[in-house]
């Protein structure tokens, strides 16, 4: 399932540019219009007026619709995004006065053409066009309201991060100013595109790389997964839930350097609750900014944004255990399985793909392992 582009939803005109574009064009067609006799030629006119203003206005708001994201084709973290931004009914019921007035549109240019064709003088037929002009006008000013909310959240959605359900996704945890911004910098080809994130006053970074002609895409949450969970309400909690949704990986960043303002401890508790919190997804925990630490010959895996160490070896990492989870055999997994297009021809020797296997069935969620089980 590919992400919504919401940078590329179109422009919607105010209700008055509406009709007036439809107005203008109708104008156009019929200075078109040639005949020597007066009474067909203005017949002709009118009715084509008619024509090419509802064509005009209805082939405008269809165009609306058609640009706009289908809610119901979008993935759950897009559709809760655009809850929480928008509305999701109200996004469906202003799509929907839309689509009703470009039907209306159409009927009433249906109904004035065959009038016309009855009408027996030249008066009758200007009169019918102002008639019909007045009956469309009414119509865009009923969905005026649709139109401007349609116009306000364009505005919104145009900010929202694009996040392909389909491709890996890595989100970044940990506490305020612990690095995760910067690591996704480092970590991107390119610059991170910078969203807003509607359960969060706070803007978000999301970068990606290219391995293998997949997309493993990073996202932090400033806001939601950086402090504690008491402190959660309703709509944080929904968004917590569509990130479990399209994350394959939680990459929690700790900061002992003390440079984050966080206490070492405190971190750690924030840790084990957004792994209690995300306990269906696997983590990797790594200590950031390693270049203001000590040596140390722990385990722990240490990184460092600005002298790049051990970036690498986490993109790695990253790459590694989002693979484990690529290899479990399609056929077994659901319709919605976000990698069903993938190629699934193990990568390694036998015993690697043995290794990454046995880490897929840990880390594998509630759901997998309940079906095996079963099975
Ligand atoms: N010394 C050092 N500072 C870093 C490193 N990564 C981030 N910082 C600094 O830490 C602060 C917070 O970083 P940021 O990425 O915004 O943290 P976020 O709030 O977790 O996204 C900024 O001033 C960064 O320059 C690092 O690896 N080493
Ligand atoms: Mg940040």
């Amino acid at each position: 399932m590919a992400s919504v582009e919401w940078r590329r939803i179109p422009t919607v005109l105010y209700p008055q540019e509406v009709l007036d574009k439809a107005f203008r064009r109708a104008s156009k067609q019929s200075d078109l219009v040639e005949d020597p006799d007066k009474y067909h030629r203005v017949r002709k006119q009118m009715a084509r007026m008619v024509q090419a203003a509802s064509d005009t206005m209805a082939e405008t708001l269809l165009s609306w619709i058609d640009k706009w994201p289908s809610l119901n084709a979008q993935s759950s973290f897009d559709q809760a995004l655009v809850d929480a931004a928008v509305g999701a009914d109200e996004f469906r019921k202003n799509l929907g006065a839309i689509q009703w007035a470009a039907e209306r549109v159409r009927i009433i240019s249906g109904e004035s053409q065959s009038k016309m064709m009855k009408y027996r003088n030249i008066e009758a037929f200007h009169a019918e066009r102002r008639h019909a002009y007045g009956r469309m006008s009414s119509i865009i000013e009923q969905i005026g309201e649709n139109i401007l909310w349609l116009g306000e959240a364009r505005n919104i959605l145009r900010q929202l991060p694009s996040i392909d359900a389909s491709e890996p996704c890595v989100v970044v945890a940990g506490a305020p100013n612990v690095g995760k911004s910067a690591l996704i910098t480092v970590l991107s080809s390119g610059e991170p595109e910078v969203a807003a994130y509607p359960f969060t006053t706070k803007r978000l970074h999301v970068g990606h790389f290219e391995h293998r002609r997949r997309k493993y895409q990073m996202v932090d949450t400033p806001g939601l997964l950086d402090r504690p969970m008491a402190e959660r309400n309703q709509i944080e909690m929904q968004a917590i839930a569509a990130l479990e949704n399209v994350g394959d990986v939680i990459l929690f960043l700790i900061d002992c350097a003390d440079d984050s303002g966080m206490s070492l401890d405190k971190q750690l508790h924030l840790m084990d609750e957004v792994k209690e919190l995300l306990a269906e997804r696997p983590m990797i925990v790594a200590y950031s900014k390693s270049d203001l630490l000590d040596e140390d010959d722990s385990d722990n895996i240490r990184i460092s944004s600005i002298t790049g160490e051990g970036v690498e070896e986490l993109r790695s990492q990253l790459i590694d255990i989002i693979d484990a989870d690529a290899i479990i055999d399609p056929l077994e997994l659901p319709d919605d399985w976000h990698r069903q297009n993938e190629s699934i021809e193990p990568i390694g020797s036998p015993e690697e793909i043995a290794q990454r296997r046995e880490k897929a069935q840990m880390h594998a969620p509630k759901w997998e392992r309940e079906m095996r089980k079963r099975k």
